[in-house]
């Protein structure tokens, strides 16, 4: 496995999961998003993953404009990678979701290795009301959705990222997705250095446990040996237990509202920031490892730079 001395922390601001009604601190519009990503960089996270919503409803959408807006702002401010998603909103098409790579040339993008269940239906019984009228359907809808990631779009979407020069992000959020990502990388479609994100504790994927972290890892050192580097979601409670196990053994962490909107038990982080500087203080603690800054992420990466974007 390919490691740094220091340690990568990626903050993923919004997403697509959670609705207005579960945080009020959620950022929304473009200026919401792209601040709190610039207070989350000056906290510690050198990439900084992207995704958009409707600025009045706060409903997910893929709306190239505000993905523009948003990396726009975030790169004028600081000196973070840009990350955009390509897993978009759980309404998107896979054809629409894969549009910012074209739009934008980032220097990374996440990319989704395989096709899952992608269960969000769980969440409606937690609350009695919704504040918006899209939030109860978009999350029930998820009962009978499937989250599309064939081996076509991929061979796609991963010619897209070859012909920009934008390193993709792979995300495995089971066992049979690293074996997908090995082959595309056989075939030549994934180039090194491979970057992995084990997603642990989506409805659909495998769950988030310290066993499942050391699965991954175990597997995906059988299949890419020194040829790669990873960073861990742990969805919901387990973002810090799972981070702290995984820059113990040598990876790397994503925290943010995206994927956790909690600090502590019952306490919502009222910002992004706050869940990097939790990151950054728990890893220090507990291996000594210090952020990477972005420039240590693009030389590690093998990034072109965000010069090279069209950002
Ligand atoms: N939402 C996370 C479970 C993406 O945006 O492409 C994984 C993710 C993938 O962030
Ligand atoms: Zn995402």
């Amino acid at each position: 496995m390919r490691s740094l001395d220091e340690v990568i922390i990626s903050c993923a601001v919004t997403g697509a999961i959670h609705t207005p009604t579960m945080s009020p601190h959620l950022p929304i519009t473009p200026a919401e998003i792209a601040d709190d990503a610039i207070a989350a960089a000056e906290a510690g996270a050198s990439i900084i993953h992207i995704h958009v919503r409707d600025p009045d409803t706060g409903e997910p959408v893929g709306d190239l404009s505000l993905f523009r807006e948003v990396a726009g702002r975030i790169s004028d401010a600081c000196d973070a990678i840009v990350q955009p998603t390509t897993g978009g909103a759980l309404t998107q098409s896979f054809e629409d979701r894969i549009r910012v790579v074209p739009e934008l040339s980032p220097e990374m993008a996440s990319c989704n290795m395989g096709s899952i269940n992608f269960g969000l239906y769980q969440l409606v019984d937690r609350y009695d009301e919704f504040e918006y009228d899209w939030e109860r359907p978009y999350l029930e809808r998820t009962r009978g959705h499937i989250f599309p990631n064939t081996f076509e779009d991929l061979e796609g979407v991963l010619e897209s990222f070859a012909e920009h020069g934008t390193r993709p992000e792979l995300e495995c959020y089971d066992v049979g997705h690293l074996y997908n990502a090995k082959s595309l990388y056989d075939r030549g479609l994934i180039e090194a250095p491979v970057h992995i994100q084990f997603v642990l504790g989506i409805h659909g994927g495998i769950g988030a446990d310290p066993e499942t972290l050391t699965i991954m890892h175990r597997v995906a050192e059988k299949l890419f040996g020194d040829a790669f580097s990873f960073s861990v979601i742990g969805a919901g409670r387990m973002q810090f237990p799972l981070g702290t196990q995984a820059a113990t053994m040598g990876g790397n962490v994503r925290v943010g509202l995206e994927d956790n909107l909690y600090l502590g038990p019952g306490e919502l982080a009222e910002s992004n920031a706050d869940l990097v500087k939790k990151g950054v203080r728990l890893v220090q603690e507990q291996t000594g490892r210090t952020p990477a800054t972005p420039d240590q992420v693009r030389e590690f990466l093998d990034l072109k730079g965000k010069d090279a974007t069209d950002i």
